[in-house]
């Protein structure tokens, strides 16, 4: 069996590197039994029930393609894209994860984090908190999509010109602590933008990198887990 985890494309427009790079990707991808995506694909996602981002449409369909060749889709939820909504649930038939799960695949138990949980502000967690809460997902719905879309891509340019080297860290010392109680034989998270692969007490823990610039993944087949970089 093969599968491959990918997170922080961070997608903006179909015509920008990253973008295309990726749809590349999917394309050369056959026979893939699982695609795992764990979180920030989207630079800003919010699933409504009837419509979707135009930009996205070029790697929602790929997906679509993906989905309906039988390969089976997993989305951890980031702290750019979360309420993926029906699309995602229902026509991708994506099992979607908000949080952070415990997914056995392929004779592994893989522990699947997008990593923002991770971090110890508790700031940090209570916004997290609020922005995904039934008030603002309602309010959401009340405001135009495309006023929705203009500030969301002007707030996330805000907030990275403001620290633009926050999630550019290593991430060992989160993710060991993390691996001892997380009862798997595999960890993996993306959102630190830093690929890292490591050994802790017999628990394998990767760090995705990023698909913006580094365009690292991993691949795992019949159960061996690797971290890779494409080129196209
Ligand atoms: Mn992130």
């Amino acid at each position: 069996m093969r599968a491959i985890f990918l997170s922080d494309a961070h997608l903006r427009h179909p015509q920008d590197n990253n973008y295309q790079c990726l749809l590349d990707f999917l394309n050369r991808q056959k026979e893939l039994d699982a695609l795992f995506l764990l979180g920030d694909i989207f630079e800003f996602w919010f699933g409504y029930k009837y419509l979707a981002f135009t930009a996205y449409i070029p790697v929602l369909e790929k997906l679509r393609q993906l989905s309906e060749a039988g390969t089976k889709l997993y989305f951890v939820e980031g702290n750019h894209d979360f309420n993926m909504g029906p699309y995602f649930s229902e026509t991708l038939r994506c099992t979607v994860i908000p949080d952070q799960q415990l997914v056995e695949w392929d004779g592994q138990k893989i522990m699947l984090s997008h990593g923002d949980l991770l971090n110890p502000d508790r700031n940090y967690q209570r916004l997290r908190s609020f922005c995904r809460s039934w008030p603002i997902k309602q309010l959401l719905k009340f405001i135009p999509p495309d006023l929705v879309w203009s500030f969301a891509l002007w707030l996330s340019d805000k907030s990275s010109k403001n620290q633009p080297e926050n999630q550019h860290h290593n991430p060992s010392t989160y993710l060991i602590p993390f691996s001892e109680t997380s009862h798997s034989d595999i960890v993996i998270c993306g959102h630190f933008h830093h690929p890292l692969e490591l050994e802790h007490c017999g628990v394998k823990i990767i760090a995705l990198g990023d698909w913006i610039t580094q365009f690292s993944y991993a691949e795992m087949v019949d159960g061996e887990i690797k971290l890779k970089r494409y080129s196209s």
